[in-house]
């Protein structure tokens, strides 16, 4: 079974993400990262989401996305999230197992699981910027003795995959052959890929369109991203496709509309928009709609 985890920072992008699952009959992951929690803070985030809990059926759980560092997966642990991300990625292998086996017996005695990271992704996460250079596949090897020591429920790998609009510089290319001897030597872990927007051409398009600047952007295709799943990943992160919707359809409105100033007039195509990228998603690439 395959996840999409959504990123989260307002209450339009949860409305959206929330009400494409419920349409789609899908169980669907709302992720804040730190950076999201500082934007909207934490007790409106939790509040939005026991809102949209309440409104719907469907199973919502709510993650915390690259957690820094011990201190921020404990708060969110206390403040209800259903699961944590702790990424210690920049640290030595033994800083990371240190790291993750404190968040894992903090969360696992209040009833949180934990997703864990090794190996690095290129690209821009939150305040941290690893180069090209630096970009690390994970070892299986070390896959295999990390989750064994830390307890971890899943593990982020890095096959290739990164943050933002620009993934690649030429052709997309995945190291699958990796994800398969993860998984060859952790059967029952699941998997998740972090940096695994599309970069839809049509939402960098319109944005483009109407004023914006963002060429030569390029992500994970979607049949890449189908492949992925049935090799066995089971979580995959989506932010950038969100972003992008959300500027396309209000630089559309402003560049349509230069008269027009009240908030609704843009916000609402930005939710729509984004909700429409959501069930494409979850029923075209990631196959967890149940719709009757
Ligand atoms: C992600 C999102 N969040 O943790 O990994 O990646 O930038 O590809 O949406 P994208
Ligand atoms: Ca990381
Ligand atoms: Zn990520």
């Amino acid at each position: 079974m395959l996840f999409g985890a959504f990123n989260v920072n307002n209450m339009e992008i949860i409305q959206a993400i929330v009400d494409a699952a419920n349409e789609e009959n899908s169980p669907v992951i709302l992720q804040a990262s730190s950076s999201a929690i500082k934007y909207a803070r934490i007790g409106y985030l939790r509040k939005m989401i026991e809102a949209a809990l309440e409104e719907y059926d469907i199973p919502i759980a709510l993650h915390l996305d690259h957690g820094p560092d011990f201190e921020t997966c404990k708060m969110c642990i206390d403040n209800g999230f259903s699961s944590v991300m702790i990424d210690g990625s920049k640290y030595s292998f033994e800083e990371n197992i240190d790291l993750t086996k404190k968040v894992v017996e903090y969360a696992h005695s209040r009833g949180v699981v934990v997703e864990a990271e090794l190996g690095k992704l290129a690209g821009i996460e939150d305040d941290v910027n690893v180069s090209d250079s630096d970009a690390m596949y994970t070892n299986p090897d070390e896959a295999k003795e990390f989750v064994n020591r830390t307890g971890c429920d899943s593990l982020a790998i890095a096959i290739g995959t990164s943050h933002g609009a620009y993934k690649f510089k030429g052709e997309a290319k995945l190291r699958f052959d990796i994800l398969e001897k993860v998984k060859e030597k952790l059967p029952n872990t699941p998997i998740v890929l972090h940096g695994a927007s599309t970069v839809i051409p049509e939402l960098v398009e319109i944005c483009n369109k109407y004023g914006g600047n963002i060429p030569g952007a390029k992500g994970v295709p979607d049949e890449m991203l189908h492949e992925a799943s049935l090799r066995g990943v089971s979580k995959i992160n989506v932010d950038t496709d969100l972003r992008l919707a959300m500027t396309a359809a209000i630089r559309k409105v402003f560049a349509e509309e230069p008269e027009a100033f009240d908030p609704r007039k843009y916000m609402t195509p930005a939710r729509e928009l984004i909700k429409q990228t959501v069930k494409h998603k979850i029923k075209d690439v990631f196959g967890s709609s149940n719709k009757a």
